[in-house]
């Protein structure tokens, strides 16, 4: 197992569980890894931390390598290099998932949430159906041997795509298409392509949901085979969004109305449409989802309603780390607002952030894209740098006035601050928790 993170973690102790002898490494030496190393050396796994032995991984007869780990890292170059299998957690998991139907959904932005209103819809019909993979619950965590669930709603990134050979979904759901992970990929096409195993097993019985208003989206499907469904926020489809009469529409069903999406942002609109379609296919009455939608929890750091101090709004869409999700953000802000964005530079350009700042008073940055936002925006916005996510706050509570809003909507990683985005989104709500 290479990489000790939340899968590596899940996936070694499953292994160890069933009887396998595996060998697991973290390069990193952090210390929370020695606790996470004794409870993985009490079920037998040997571990290293702040080394990869290459020697080890080599004598493997297969590696399962963590998402965060990129192909050209010393531990995967040394198994391709021996001819070991590499393969995803998500695939391992995938082959054990035998009695399950599995819905697997990808895409730059709208994956989360899609993943959660799929499960979520499934269970208001009375399906068992649950959420895992880059959604934060790795998917071994499902093969535990209990009754099978007849729907697993697997959201996919690109990273798990890569190495996930066996992976076969009966709906697969694509979502949309931006750059995004400039940092690990040569190109926009690299990434693309990673994207695109999604359709890598693809079989005439395979159902495929796509955006419809997404060119990319529709280019990258062209040659899967099986079915094709879309979903349009902009015309009629198989799911569309009426914006004349505001009514979610399947098939020749009106199914809810706009505002019984408990969700900012027409973004969101495309998520639903996303998820009902795909309920829709799996037989259930979508008359009766209308209120299933209603009854969903938005998700945390996704445009997450924190606080309304004296009529300011705050907003924490800490999952924002690249700039197609803070454009996503920006266009669902419907007051005048200030914005607090940076973090870790992944070689993204920050200039399509421009035209949809019209309504931004000011905006507030911080972290390692500071210099960067100020270059590239310097000139559209009325922009600040700070030193710190906490200044950034104190300055909005200072700036912001009754009406308007203050998001939180970052269009970088967090690395160079924050362990990860929730950390980040965390330290917001207490911030701000905290005025
Ligand atoms: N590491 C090595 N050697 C290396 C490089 C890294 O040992 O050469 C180590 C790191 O020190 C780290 C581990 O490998 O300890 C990597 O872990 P990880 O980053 O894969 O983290 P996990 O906790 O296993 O989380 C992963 C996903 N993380 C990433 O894809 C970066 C989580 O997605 C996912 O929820 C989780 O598996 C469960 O499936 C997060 C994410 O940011 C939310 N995803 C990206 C996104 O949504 O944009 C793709």
């Amino acid at each position: 197992m290479v990489g000790l993170g939340r899968t590596g973690v899940a996936a070694s102790g499953w292994l160890a569980d069933h009887g396998v002898r595996v060998y697991a490494s973290d390069a990193d030496g952090r210390p929370e890894l020695r606790d996470v190393a004794e409870k993985l050396r009490a079920k037998s796994v040997v571990v290293d931390v702040g080394l990869h032995d290459l020697q080890r991984i080599k004598e493997c007869v297969a590696v399962v390598v963590s998402p965060g780990v990129p192909p050209n890292a010393p531990p995967i170059v040394a198994a391709h290099a021996a001819g070991v299998e590499v393969v995803s957690e998500l695939d391992l998991a995938a082959r054990m998932l035998t009695d399950s139907k599995l819905i697997v959904v990808t895409g730059t932005n709208g994956k989360t949430t899609t993943t959660a209103l799929i499960a979520h819809l499934l269970r208001a019909a009375g399906r068992s159906a649950e959420a895992a993979g880059n959604i934060g619950r790795p998917l071994i965590a499902l093969a535990d041997g209990s009754t099978p669930l007849e729907w697993v709603v697997v959201e996919a990134s690109s990273f798990q795509l890569h190495d996930s050979p066996s992976l076969a979904p009966a709906i697969g759901v694509l979502t949309n298409l931006a750059p995004d992970h400039l940092d690990r990929y040569q190109s926009v096409d690299a990434y693309y392509a990673d994207k695109q195993r999604l359709f890598r097993n693809a079989t005439a019985a395979s159902i495929w949901m796509l955006n419809g208003d997404d060119v990319g989206v529709l280019e990258l499907a062209k040659d899967a085979a099986g079915e094709q469904r879309r979903w349009s926020t902009r015309a009629a489809a198989d799911a569309w969004w009426n914006r004349s009469s505001n009514k979610m529409i399947v098939g020749d069903r009106e199914v809810a109305d706009r505002a019984q999406l408990p969700l900012l942002g027409d973004h969101n609109v495309e998520n639903a449409l996303a998820a009902l379609l795909v309920v829709a296919a799996v037989g259930v009455d979508v008359t009766a989802m209308g209120r299933a939608l209603e009854t969903f929890s938005p998700l945390p750091h996704r445009l997450e309603r924190v606080r309304d101090i004296h009529g300011v709004l705050w907003i924490n869409d800490s999952k924002a780390t690249n700039v197609a999700s803070t454009r996503v953000a920006l266009d669902a802000m419907d007051r005048p607002f200030v914005l607090i964005a940076g973090g870790q530079d992944k070689g993204e350009s920050f200039e399509p952030l421009a035209p949809l700042l019209g309504n931004c008073r000011q905006m507030i940055v911080y972290g390692a894209t500071a210099k960067k936002f100020q270059q590239q925006l310097g000139n559209t916005v009325h922009l600040i740098v700070v030193d710190s996510l906490e200044s950034a706050v104190r300055l909005g509570v200072d700036n912001a006035q009754s009406g308007e809003q203050v998001l939180l909507s970052p269009a970088c990683p967090s690395f160079d601050q924050f362990r990860n985005f929730e950390a980040r989104g965390d330290e917001f709500k207490r911030l701000v928790g905290n005025l």
